[in-house]
């Protein structure tokens, strides 16, 4: 959470800084700030609230050679403008903007506190108040010199930009939050996220865990963990990754709508087998069980991903919130699969999950969108989801894309294990349905229920994971409370929850257990709800007539058949926040990439 972004030597520095920021704007958007390096001064600007307030506040400076900006996700201290960033040292030497959290903080701080004050907070002012302690002169060395000892007595996470007043220049530092730059001649460019890089570069590199170094006089100098000096290694900048404009009047409903191009997308590419060459090395025969991990949508992907790979391989898993895999001291070992789902990559409980698996010895394997991301890059084998770029906080497309990818690696576990021919034919309905969505009908439903205070969704198995699905899209972009249960365990608790002119969504596309669910139904109809049926069967005039609204979704292989459940409830939600006044992409308190644990 929390992006970062610095600049030597570039035109217009602040309105660079800005226009880079708004790129990093689904990182965190409590508040934010710039400071901007002009001869022997640093000039400091916050606002709070989104980047257009930070926009509106500053005063272009004339002839700055560098600046360092910041778009914030509170985790220490609220939102204010004392605690955006950067952060400050006493005597004005030293700004610096980060991203991460530093877990010894509050010792740091004990130390520093009665020499030199603090004013916020927040974790981040304890480095630059070390950052003070530490400068004993003014020159490149020193300064350098002050940045390393500083890095080496902070614990925790940290990408930090810092600018020093007497320096033209930029000094970095990374550990476990992203960091990248690029360099165009005396031109140098520092971001959380290479989207920053378009139209600037063609290349990039990313700092690994541990490096930090600085540009300054036009020159990059980077150093290894241990201090070592070390050449960047540089990549090119996939530019197809980064599709950040759009004509529609929100990234949500844009990203909706581009699902049919990320499902043909995912056809084309897993409809040659050979992606999976790589899985060779894994003797399928001694993998005796996986665990799949994510968190929030692509926990709820890795739910329906647990009944493909029962059901495909016949091997038992067993799916785990990132935040919970960690401390539930789960059984693994060399013959583990563990599968970790994340649209981001950086996803700070998933990657936590990656190291626990590894040390633990179990083949790790994820499945994620940003292809750059510190999961695609540090995991045994790795899969893309190939959905583009996912710019609206509330995951749509890159969460159908991962059931999709979960379906294809299900089909090829299944033929290397058991020689089931690997077919993924079944994608070609989902592609069908994606491309013609009933508006109209979505439009009412979330008519119906935006001003709803308390919405339940029932379903059994997978059913009831897609309803736990479309709840939080509508906690996420609505606010409400819509609360999903197993439809079977409605008579041991909730059901007391059912009053009169309540909704219930029903969803209900398993026809083994079709009669049961409806029945389900039923009784709460008998307490006065008001129902919503989601299903794939045909039913009787009579059963019609029991339901204030229908959404009849095409019957489609079962692993694939809660991508048609879903599509419409991410519409639902969509209207339904568009109707409350709210902006869908961007809602409160939340972030896209959830760098902290
Ligand atoms: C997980 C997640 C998203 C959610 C929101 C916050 O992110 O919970 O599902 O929509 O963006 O983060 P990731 O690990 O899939 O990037």
């Amino acid at each position: 959470m929390c992006g970062i972004v610095g600049v030597v030597n570039v035109a217009n520095t602040e309105k660079t800084l800005i226009s880079k920021l708004k790129l990093l704007e689904y990182r965190g958007y409590d508040s934010s700030g710039i400071a901007v390096k002009n001869g022997e001064s640093i000039t400091v600007t916050k606002a709070t609230g989104e980047i257009k307030n930070l926009e509106k506040a500053y005063t272009p400076i004339k002839g700055a050679s560098a600046g360092i900006a910041h778009t914030r996700w509170a985790t220490h201290g609220k939102p204010t403008e004392l605690n955006a960033h950067p952060h400050v040292s006493s005597n004005g030497d030293w700004a610096i903007v980060h991203n991460g959290i530093i877990e010894n903080y509050e010792n740091l701080k004990t130390g520093l506190e009665t020499d030199y004050g603090f004013y916020s907070e927040t974790d981040t002012e304890t480095i630059a108040k070390l950052l003070e302690r530490y400068q004993k002169g003014n020159s490149k060395d020193e300064l350098l010199k002050t940045v390393t000892k500083t890095i080496k007595e902070l614990e925790g996470s940290y990408a930090l930009a810092i600018v020093n007043r007497f320096i033209d220049g930029i000094f970095f530092a990374k550990r476990k939050s992203p960091l990248y730059f690029a360099v165009k001649g005396e031109k140098f460019l520092l971001a959380s996220d290479p989207v920053c890089f378009l139209n600037f570069s063609d290349e990039y590199c990313a700092v690994s865990d541990g490096e930090y170094g600085c540009f300054i006089g036009g020159r990059l100098t980077l150093f290894s963990s241990s201090g070592k000096e070390i050449k960047p290694v540089f990549c090119p900048l996939d530019v197809s990754a980064f599709d950040v404009e759009t004509k529609y009047p929100h990234f949500m409903l844009k990203e909706i709508s581009e699902e049919k191009y990320a499902f043909s997308r995912i056809y084309e590419y897993y409809g040659n087998r050979s992606v999976f060459d790589k899985l060779k090395r894994l003797d399928l025969k001694k993998i005796n069980d996986i665990k799949i991990v994510g968190c929030g949508s692509a926990y709820h992907a890795g739910l329906l991903g647990t009944s493909m790979m029962e059901n495909e391989l016949l091997t038992d898993c067993k799916c785990y919130l990132a935040s919970e895999f960690r401390y539930a001291d789960p059984i693994l070992s060399q013959n583990s699969l563990v599968i970790l789902i994340s649209q981001s990559g950086e996803t700070a409980d998933t990657l936590a999950a990656l190291e626990l698996a590894k040390q633990k010895n179990a083949h790790t394997l994820s499945i994620v969108n940003v292809e750059y991301s510190t999961l695609a890059k540090n995991s045994e084998f790795t899969f893309p989801t190939k959905a583009g770029a996912e710019i609206s906080v509330a995951s749509t497309k890159a969460f159908v894309s991962q059931i999709a990818v979960l379906y294809c690696i299900s089909k090829y576990l299944a033929f290397a294990k058991r020689g089931v021919d690997y077919s993924i034919e079944g994608l070609k309905d989902v592609i069908s349905f994606a491309e013609q969505k009933e508006h109209k009908l979505f439009k009412e439903i979330a008519g119906l229920l935006y001003k709803e205070k308390d919405i339940f969704m029932i379903g059994r198995g997978d059913d009831c994971h897609v309803a736990q699905e479309a709840c939080l899209k509508i906690k996420e972009t609505s606010y409400l409370n819509a609360n999903a249960y197993f439809a079977g365990e409605l008579k041991h608790g909730f059901i007391a929850l059912i009053k009169d002119e309540i909704y219930v969504v029903v969803f209900a596309t398993n026809e083994n257990v079709l009669s049961k669910t409806l029945a389900n139904a039923e009784e709460t109809r008998a307490r006065g709800a008001k129902l919503i049926l989601v299903t794939n069967a045909k039913l009787t005039g009579e059963q019609k007539k029991k339901y204030y609204k229908i959404i009849n979704v095409p019957k489609v292989e079962k692993s694939l058949q809660g991508i048609m459940s879903i599509i419409p409830w991410q519409l639902i939600s969509y209207y339904m926040s568009v109707s409350n006044g709210l902006n869908p992409d961007k809602p409160r308190n939340l972030a896209k990439s959830v760098t902290v644990e």
